[in-house]
């Protein structure tokens, strides 16, 4: 029902850094030192002397003795930003302390296993110059990190850095409702030892750490706060908003599942040294639910991460996670700059080729025209698979719903039901039951969709709206059909381009990247919900977020074009969809209301951009 766009855009409009804040850690913890090899605390030396006389003194002659000419510093997922070189160094190193003249380094903890380093660090720093284009501020702020590096011969080869670079730009006052945000920055952890446990074998601490990341994958919160964090469990890092526990944890997880329903960690390195086992990941997922108040935009998203635990009697007890949160903010275009380009990629299913199998005569026919003025349109046609044919002879969007009553409700208690009160949508659906029909369609347009409609009287019912703002149902919008029994020789089902389930709450199988043509999805509605999939077509320049961000002016024209679809189909319905499909952008979205949560499914994670080139 069509009659909710308006209002999801205005809920979309929650596009806030709202969060709740935590007060600052200090929970104390000292290393307790573990044997190491004499390669191993040489190597740690090295570190130590890059975070400590270098970054800290901007003692340059160094860096020719701590790095290899082959040195590579990855600052992001994406390989473009990556420093490479004595030089790069050199110049990374000036830059930073160009910004931050008096900044200090800690090293809180090294760990070092093989080739390898991670080093776990804060700082403090006042901006005095240019820093990632952001002019200077004179503000102190002080961040945590990790960092990962690799040795060859003795000398620093290749770099991981995950500074707390969200964290930094709060503090700089760069994102909006910051200055409160900056206060949830964990300080300087200093303060009381910790007992310290016998730690349990490095092979085994190793394995916990994967049935970690193997649980985190499945979304398995009983396995993690169960058998994998002991009940004390500490996160030094939580985000903001969310408490230090293992709870805690388990619910940013869950948050981020929700911004990302199929988000995935690779686990690129595991380093374990003691008690302690670092991990480095690459996380990546499509952001099909609201993710740091930003709505879905259909992007896929990839950013590095490090995590540092320490355990205890074979359970996971502290925990410190740095990840490039900015960059996922930059990846969903909520940094304010325009957002990157879409990656070029072909879709996976190809050049569409169902469509021209498809004899749209050999199925019962169902031709249905619109227009202010009322349908167009039988009193009967037979049953069974039934070719419907909307076309859109209007000056503005219609649409085709149809419609039974539902069990314990006449078709005329409908009919008035919906008249009365056709902006009543959770309402209305408790009286109906919904076969599908043809999506809004702007004039002159057609949509064609191959249904399946068993023998009842229907209605035909256009939600779409009048220019002064009354949905057609209200007034020349609804029309009976007499649907009979199927004919006894049914023709087969049509061919399809790709399956596509509508699932509470989200589009399975729409590639985010297709090529022009004309397709015919294979739609069911597999979740327990009643859904649409509804496709606009962005206009040139605007963006999915810009276009489902901003409340429109009522009757000012939207900036995108109703380019069809199938209507709401009752769980388990299937319809056969042709979509034609221009170079361009489009959005795939359900606006459907979720009783419980009174939010539309695009918010719940049902919208997804599709780019057509
Ligand atoms: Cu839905």
């Amino acid at each position: 029902m069509r009659s909710l766009v308006r209002i999801t855009l205005a809920l979309l409009l929650s596009l806030s850094f709202v969060v709740v804040l935590s007060p600052g850690r200090s929970t104390g913890v000292v290393a307790q030192a573990t044997p190491a090899t004499q390669a191993t605390q040489a190597n740690e030396e090295v570190v130590r002397t890059f975070f400590e006389q270098v970054l800290s003194q901007g003692n340059m002659d160094l860096i020719d003795d701590l790095f290899a000419p082959e040195f590579v510093l990855h600052t992001s997922a994406d390989p473009s930003q990556d420093v490479q070189g004595l030089e790069g160094v050199m110049g990374f190193v000036m830059g930073l302390r160009t910004a931050f003249p008096d900044i200090v380094y800690t090293v809180e903890e090294l760990i070092s296993e093989g080739d390898s380093v991670v080093v776990r660090w804060h700082n403090q720093g006042t901006q005095q110059g240019d820093y990632l284009g952001i002019p200077a501020t004179g503000k102190t702020v002080a961040i945590g990190g990790g960092n990962l590096f690799h040795f060859q011969s003795g000398k620093l080869v290749e770099e991981w850095g995950f500074p707390d670079s969200l964290s930094i730009l709060i503090q700089l006052g760069v994102i909006p409702g910051g200055d409160q945000l900056g206060t949830a920055t964990p300080g300087p952890m200093t303060g009381d030892a910790v007992a310290v446990a016998t730690p349990g074998t490095a092979d085994a601490n190793r394995a916990l750490m994967e049935q970690f990341w193997a649980a985190y994958n499945a979304g398995d919160a009983d396995t993690i706060l169960g058998q994998i964090f002991s009940p004390d469990f500490v996160n030094h890092t939580p985000a903001p908003g969310f408490p230090a526990s293992g709870q805690g944890l388990v619910d940013t997880m869950l948050y981020f599942a929700s911004g990302f329903p199929d988000q995935r960690a690779s686990v690129e390195e595991i380093v374990v040294e003691g008690d302690l086992v670092a991990s480095r990941v690459l996380v990546s997922g499509t952001h099909q639910g609201t993710a740091y108040g930003v709505p879905p935009t259909g992007r896929h998203v990839t950013y590095g991460g490090l995590t540092i635990v320490r355990i205890a009697n074979g359970k996971m007890v502290e925990n410190w996670g740095f990840y490039d949160q900015v960059s996922i903010l930059a990846q969903i275009g909520a940094l304010g700059g325009p957002p990157p380009e879409a990656q070029p990629a072909a879709s996976p299913i190809g050049s569409p080729q169902a469509a021209a199998a498809i004899d749209w005569a050999a199925y019962s026919q169902l031709e249905i025209a619109a227009s202010e003025a009322g349908y167009e349109a039988p009193d009967s046609i037979a049953g069974g698979l039934v070719a419907l044919t909307f076309t859109n002879n209007g000056q503005t969007n219609h649409m085709a719903m149809l419609i039974q009553a539902a069990e314990g409700v006449t078709i005329d208690e409908l009919e008035t039901a919906i008249k009365t009160d056709p902006m009543n949508q959770v309402a209305l659906r408790e009286k109906v039951l919904s076969f599908g029909g043809a999506g809004g369609i702007a004039p002159g347009k057609q949509q064609r969709l191959i249904l399946n409609l068993p023998a009842a009287e229907y209605l035909i019912a256009d939600f779409e709206f009048d220019t002064d703002q009354t949905p057609f149902v209200a007034k020349n919008g609804l029309k009976r059909l007499e649907v009979t029994a199927p004919t006894a020789a049914q023709p087969a089902e049509p061919a399809a381009d790709t399956t596509v389930d509508l699932i509470d709450f989200a589009f399975s199988g729409i590639p985010q990247q297709m090529l022009p043509g004309t397709y015919i999805l294979k739609v069911t509605s597999s979740g327990e919900q009643p859904h649409e999939l509804a496709f606009v077509k962005l206009d040139e320049g605007v963006s999915a977020q810009e276009a489902f961000s901003a409340v429109p002016e009522p009757g000012a024209p939207l900036p995108f074009t109703f380019w069809g679809g199938v209507q709401d189909m009752d769980p388990g319905q299937t319809a056969w969809v042709e979509v034609v499909l221009d170079p361009g952008e489009f959005v795939a979205f359900c606006p459907i209301v979720d009783p419980a949560t009174q939010k539309p499914h695009l918010m719940l994670g049902m919208v997804q951009s599709v780019v057509v080139s």
